[in-house]
């Protein structure tokens, strides 16, 4: 047993034990976070590394912040692999082939004016089973009976241009609109809701800007699909990997008609319809302007006006694609044998954000196997309100097929156009939102948003069934490992943001639902954030389970075997997953060496290899809380990143005397610090004492001379080791990191 004392940056550690099986910190930083989150999380990484490399624990960190902090887990900044919500690498760029239909025209150098909407790209309508049946289609044809009474057909794109080139003042002139070239509904349609909505919900002076301003944009952008959209959609059919992109001006073009309901087909709720195995589309099929039961529903327009109004007052110059992936049963992982370890998941625990602010990462969608939903008719959850936030998501309403198991829908670039507040009944639109996120080289808001349709369970014992497990699995790692590169051992980035997928209505289960995801995103290697919706109870026992799996070395395909086991229990109760997995998994490891002697602080007998963290901030660190809400892309200013290599100097060659003023870090008189100020020694030096032993020529690469080259050169030369080594690669991965961290370059 010895005792160190790391003093490394302006992060001191204190009271560390050492011995053979176990390495126990507890660190308390003593300056502000604002500037030492990042060394702190260069820190983390280089203990996980060392966990691995020794290959008796993996890493666990709790960390108790004061002030109130609403997560645990690691930063962010690990779900973006980078400090920026933006620095994470783009989606595949857009490029059209034949199963990506691109509807406008995309530039020679593949670059789109910055505000201009690109022009549409030309083609021929085709009225056919693969294609959306467009209403100005001359194919598509409505009946129309005449004065005798005799029955013939008409042009429904002329009935549609006759009836919005009328004026429409108030909400009885929309309905009789609507209903001229729907008349099959003049007794059904009685469009309660938009009666209320516009007599008695609105202000009178916001219901006749509606009529006299925003309506007459809305019938002239509906009207101008024949111009706006020259080559047929494809629909995105199941069993496909397809992908449609289209600007986010003819969007709002197919959005309008489907307002004005003008899409062929696309009315019926007959189950022998053509469409019956899409979402509908036309805003009336599913009745959303009928309900007046419920506020929420009226405030769910209000957000669509609302939409209306921004993009008719300024042409979004953007483009949204919409990736349809569907991965057949051969090629889907086998869960029982994957020896992918859960401890390298990086994750994040969020009790008070939400997932849709989650900017950078692959937000999911708590999706309706028919897409959007109940967003046309009465839901108001999930899925709903992130439609009516963001209505240009609605559209793949119009063209993606209901979802099977193995297939996800991924919509890169719709952009946010409403704040909200509530959920469900209490569902309030909030006033306008700008969404700030960039655009991608495509051209693409850069919001990744993955629809993902958990399965209703009407009772535990079904939700625990083997085969319910394994397709969630499945239905998660089909959308969470979208352009992933298969070959690749590396984390892939961004990470996932979710939260309680299916849990809601559909009855899933809260300690289930979140490990399947956690094995899943271990599985496509992409971190994970989750947002608990305020349940700070939730957030902590997914950190603790999670901590307890990365302890015990648990593998996917093991920790999916004790679930099918518990499965298999004669009592499955929500409550004791969580207690039965602590159990087998504690016993699983009851096969490994006995624990050797120690008398480290330690508070329960079974954690035998473990290495914990214990974060404490003092009460000036006050800042770190508003710092992770606006997660800064830029803590360190260039001056800052320069000062920081100094001060790796600096620390390095005054290892001897630690008793020198550390330039601009005078806060080590603060009174947590207990060090041992003759022990005193820099982060690297320190590894090399942990690692010595273990592999010297390991060592080496991050110590002595080459210290400072290999924090400043993006090389691997150094590190000639064994390139299957899991560590070396970690090794490469934190030396990038660190580069990373230091580098002048934006990111
Ligand atoms: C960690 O350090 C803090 C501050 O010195 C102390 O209060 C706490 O008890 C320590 N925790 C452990 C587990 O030693
Ligand atoms: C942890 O799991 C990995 C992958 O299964 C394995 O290679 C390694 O030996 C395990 N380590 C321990 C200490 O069980
Ligand atoms: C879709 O693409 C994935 C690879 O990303 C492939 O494994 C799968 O077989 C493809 N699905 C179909 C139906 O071709
Ligand atoms: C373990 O340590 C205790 C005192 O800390 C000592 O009495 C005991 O003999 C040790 N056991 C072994 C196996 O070293
Ligand atoms: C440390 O810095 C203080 C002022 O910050 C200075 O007064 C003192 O002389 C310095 N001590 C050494 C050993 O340099
Ligand atoms: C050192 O800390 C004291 C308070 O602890 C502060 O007043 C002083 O400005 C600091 N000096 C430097 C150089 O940061
Ligand atoms: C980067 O590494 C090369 C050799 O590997 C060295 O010559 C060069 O000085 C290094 N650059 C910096 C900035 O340290
Ligand atoms: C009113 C209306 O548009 N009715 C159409 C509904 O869709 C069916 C086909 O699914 C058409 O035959 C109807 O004319």
């Amino acid at each position: 047993m010895s005792y160190l004392t790391i003093h490394i940056f302006i992060v001191q550690f204190i009271q560390t034990a050492v011995d053979s099986t176990q390495v126990y910190i507890n660190i308390t930083l003593l300056t502000p976070l604002s500037v030492n989150l990042m060394r702190f999380n260069t820190l983390l990484t280089y203990m996980k590394s060392l966990s691995r490399r020794k290959q008796v624990c993996a890493f666990t960190m709790s960390s108790e912040m004061d002030g109130g902090d609403s997560w645990r887990g690691v930063p962010l900044s690990e779900m973006y692999g980078s400090q920026s919500p933006w620095g994470s690498p783009e989606f595949s760029l857009v490029s059209p082939s034949f199963n990506h239909a691109v509807l406008y025209h995309v530039p020679s150098d593949g670059c789109l004016a910055d505000d201009k909407p690109p022009k549409p790209q030309i083609g021929h309508d085709k009225w056919d089973s693969e294609h959306v049946r467009m209403p100005c289609s001359s194919h598509s044809l409505y009946p129309v009976e005449d004065s005798n009474g005799e029955s013939h057909l008409k042009k429904r794109w002329e009935m549609i241009e006759s009836a919005l080139s009328k004026p429409i003042r108030n909400s009885h002139d929309l309905a009789n609109t609507i209903l001229s070239y729907n008349t099959k509904f003049r007794n059904t349609w009685k469009f309660r809701g938009l009666h209320k909505l516009f007599n008695e919900y609105l202000e009178e002076e916001e219901s006749q800007y509606f009529f006299d301003v925003t309506l007459p944009e809305i019938a002239k952008l509906a009207l101008a699909l024949p111009k706006l959209i020259q080559s047929p959609i494809p629909l995105l059919k199941k069993h496909t990997n397809r992908s449609i992109s289209l600007s986010q001006q003819q969007i709002s073009c197919l959005l309008a008609n489907a307002f004005f309901c003008t899409f062929p087909r696309r009315n019926s709720t007959k189950p022998t319809s053509e469409y019956n195995s899409y979402p509908f589309f036309n805003f009336n099929t599913y009745r959303f302007y009928e309900a007046t039961d419920s506020d929420s529903n009226l405030e769910k327009l209000k957000c669509i006006c609302h939409y209306f109004r921004r993009v008719v007052t300024k042409v979004p110059g953007g483009v949204v694609s919409f990736t349809r992936r569907s991965v057949p049963g051969r090629a889907l992982p086998a869960w029982p044998r994957s020896q992918r370890p859960l401890g390298c998941l990086p994750l994040h625990v969020d009790a008070s954000r939400t997932i849709e602010d989650a900017d950078g990462l692959i937000q999911v969608d708590f999706a309706n196997k028919y897409l959007g939903g109940g967003v046309l008719g009465h839901g108001c959850v999930q899925e709903e309100i992130r439609f009516v936030i963001c209505p240009e998501l609605m559209v793949s309403m119009l063209f993606t097929e209901v979802l099977s198991p193995n297939e996800a829908l991924m919509i890169i670039g719709a952009e946010r156009y409403s704040k909200y507040s509530g959920y469900g009944q209490s569902f309030r639109w909030a006033g306008p939102h700008c969404d700030g996120s960039p655009r991608d080289s495509s051209g693409r808001r850069r919001r990744a948003l993955l629809a993902i349709d958990a399965l209703p369970y009407s009772s535990l014992s079904r939700e625990f069934s083997r085969d319910a497990i394994t397709r969630e699995l499945n239905k998660a790692w089909v959308g969470f490992s979208f352009d992933t590169d298969p070959q690749s051992e590396r984390a892939q980035y961004p990470g996932v943001a979710t939260g309680n997928w299916g849990c809601g209505a559909f009855g899933g289960t809260t300690q289930l639902k979140s490990l399947l995801q956690l094995m899943a995103c271990a599985q496509a290697r992409r971190p994970m954030a989750y947002f608990t919706f305020g349940d700070t109870k939730l957030r902590d026992e997914i950190v603790d389970m999670y901590n307890l799996l990365a302890r015990h070395n648990v593998t996917v395909g093991q920790l999916y075997k004790y679930i099918v086991k518990f499965s298999q229990e004669k009592d499955v109760s929500q409550s004791q997953l969580n207690l039965y997995l602590e159990q087998v998994v504690k016993s699983g490891t009851s096969a490994s060496p006995p624990p050797a002697n120690r008398s480290a602080p330690s508070k329960r007998s079974d954690d035998v290899m473990e290495t914990s963290i214990t974060e404490t901030v003092p009460a000036t660190t006050t800042d770190l809380e508003s710092q992770l809400e606006n997660h800064s892309p830029d803590l360190f200013t260039e001056d800052d990143i320069d000062q920081s290599l100094l001060e790796v100097t600096i620390e390095s060659e005054k290892k001897e005397n630690p008793h020198t003023n550390t330039s601009t870090n005078n806060q080590s008189t603060d009174k947590n610090e207990v060090s041992t100020p003759q022990k005193r020694m820099s982060l690297f030096d320190t590894m090399q004492a942990i690692e010595g032993d273990q592999n010297p020529t390991a060592s080496n690469t991050l110590l002595g001379n080459q210290r400072r080259n290999s924090l400043l050169n993006d090389t691997d030369a150094s590190m000639d080791e064994d390139k299957s080594d899991p560590a070396t690669e970690l090794k490469k991965k934190i030396t990038k990191k660190i580069t990373d961290y230091f580098s002048k370059k934006s990111i």
